[in-house]
């Protein structure tokens, strides 16, 4: 049975775990739930935290959170590091990365129209400037990946934030960045620039 990832029909916390499922050629169901037909309502009841997204495994096993669904699927593949250190470093970047994600998702969905633009000017010159820096110091040691040893699943997240932020136009202001690259690795994996064209990829489609 294909693993069920269950979300909103747009883009946001799902996408990490489809870009994983899909660098790793992990096979999965997307099912759609819609805030506007009702079916959201219905649902959420039904779920543990009252939020999405889940993997359904099997039967007998479901998995909330993005984070912990996400490392489940990357661990499931041998796509997460073996290294203590480098394990440590990957989780280091995913909780920047997901604090990152967390202020977009903040700002985007849940502050009033009178206050986006406030909003989005200090998280630009604050908390934005601040992380992306760090996240890109590992970068600069790691030729362009965030832990040693080439491309783990906190690449394919901070390429996620990186699309988010470009979808909603934020501006990313980081000396010497090396964003670019980060991106370039991640698009060697032919089967993420695959999903990236396809319907799949709510944020293009
Ligand atoms: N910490 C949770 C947060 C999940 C979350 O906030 N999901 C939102 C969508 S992005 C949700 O289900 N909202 C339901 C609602 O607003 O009714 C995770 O990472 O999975």
């Amino acid at each position: 049975m294909a693993y069920q990832l269950v979300y909103f029909p747009g883009p946001g916390r799902a996408d990490i775990i489809k870009l994983i499922a899909e660098h790793c050629a992990i096979p999965y169901e997307f099912k759609s739930i819609s805030f506007e037909d009702g079916s959201w309502t219905s649902t959420q009841p039904n779920t543990r935290y009252g939020q999405l997204p889940s993997l359904k495994v099997d039967e007998d096993f479901t998995l909330y959170q993005t984070i912990p669904i996400a490392r489940f699927l990357a661990k499931q593949a041998n796509f997460h590091p073996t290294d203590e250190r480098n394990q440590a470093i990957l989780e280091e970047c995913v909780s920047a990365i997901d604090e990152l994600t967390n202020h977009v998702i903040r700002i985007v969905y849940f502050t009033s129209e009178d206050k986006k633009e406030e909003e989005r000017v200090k998280f630009q010159n604050g908390w934005l400037k601040l992380i992306m820096k760090g996240l890109n110091s590992h970068l600069i040691k790691n030729n362009g990946n965030l832990v040693p040893g080439g491309l783990s699943w906190a690449d394919l997240y901070l390429y996620d934030l990186l699309s988010y932020l470009d979808l909603y136009r934020f501006e990313v202001v980081v000396d010497d960045s090396k964003l670019e690259t980060l991106k370039a690795n991640v698009l060697k994996s032919e089967r993420v620039k695959a999903y990236l064209e396809s319907p799949r990829n709510l944020k293009k489609h």
